[in-house]
């Protein structure tokens, strides 16, 4: 009886020391979105937590702000910090406000990258951009484009005014509206990736320009809230919402005709992708410096450039064709 007592004693005893070293050895990456309750950003997570099971000794913690600020997001780091997680991979909402709390995590031995929208390249170590700014610019004011053959007016609709990632987008595209001499860019608001202020935005644009005949709208929530207001506004038909949106967000507003066709990369991807390079660096399997070639797994390579960014993939086309397939993964 004593023995059998002393083996399950024993037992329990080597469970427990067993379960606090794997607890010991497991390293805890900080996915920090924009703001929590953003459809695109879940589907991150998910290809973060696809990553961290791959990884085997990894644990994510996905966390963000309410609102889209850079407040928030410098509330979010300083309590990492204080958790004294190993790694943070943040999509940036203000490139140059995030750098000096980002520098006092990178200070005490935090590998910190940012992934989607990004942060100034003292505040991390390496930039992932989920693909080529240029490509995106061009993308955007094309599918615009094709659905106004005589030309006309066009509006953008934003997420937040700091915005790295749709600030870029945006530069690219009228970089390359030239190529369009009979389309004109009204205006640029911005709905801060609020779903609620990115549809009041977008009935202030039809407002304001009775003839437009395409929103553009370069982020999930933004997209997604003009195809309602469009549709509540009977305006299906005369102006045509596209951008970058997520085909399961999307679908109801292509088969109304509110949208004719929108873009996007896949954001589980993304997340796969970034944590995958947050864990190589933590792990120092490898360094980013400009030129570096970083593994991200199922996703292959990338190379840095000299701004230490590099881009993940090119970003698909969605119509009433494919969206009802993709809307079942993202
Ligand atoms: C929103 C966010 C995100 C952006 C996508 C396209 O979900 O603004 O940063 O990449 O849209």
């Amino acid at each position: 009886m004593s023995n059998w007592k002393t083996l399950l004693t024993s037992a329990a005893v080597a469970t427990a020391v067993f379960a606090n070293v794997a607890h010991a050895d497991t390293k805890r990456i900080a996915v920090v979105v924009k703001a929590l309750g953003i459809g695109f950003f879940d589907a991150v997570d998910k290809g973060a937590e696809e990553a961290a099971k791959q990884l085997g000794d990894v644990q994510i913690i996905y966390t963000g702000p309410t609102k889209t600020t850079a407040e928030g997001q410098i509330d979010v780091i300083n309590a990492l910090i204080a958790q004294k997680v190993d790694a943070i991979a943040i999509s940036a909402n203000d490139k140059d406000a995030l750098v000096p709390v980002l520098k006092k995590a990178m200070d005490r031995g935090i590998t910190v990258i940012s992934f989607d929208s990004g942060v100034a390249p003292a505040g991390r170590e390496m930039q992932l951009n989920a693909s080529s700014t240029e490509l995106i610019g061009k993308m955007l004011i094309k599918m615009a484009a094709d659905s106004m053959p005589d030309g006309g007016k066009v509006a953008v609709l934003s997420a937040s005014a700091t915005a790295t990632n749709q600030n870029a987008w945006i530069d690219a595209m009228k970089a390359s509206m030239s190529a369009y001499p009979n389309i004109k860019l009204d205006e640029v608001a911005y709905g801060d990736d609020m779903a609620d202020k990115s549809y009041r935005e977008a009935q202030a644009l039809m407002q304001k320009y009775p003839n437009l005949k395409a929103i553009i709208a370069p982020t999930t929530v933004g997209i997604q809230a003009a195809a309602q207001a469009v549709e509540d506004a009977k305006m299906v038909g005369k102006i045509n919402v596209t951008g970058l949106g997520l085909p399961s967000e999307m679908a109801g507003h292509v088969h109304t005709g509110a949208s004719q066709g929108f873009a996007i990369w896949n954001p589980i991807d993304l997340g796969y992708a970034a944590t995958m390079i947050a864990d190589e660096l933590m792990t120092k399997k490898a360094e980013a410096k400009p030129g570096a070639v970083l593994d991200m797994g199922r996703m292959g390579k990338v190379t840095l450039d000299a701004n230490g960014e590099g881009a993940m993939a090119d970003p698909f086309f969605y119509n009433a064709k494919n969206v009802d397939e993709f809307a079942k993964i993202f």
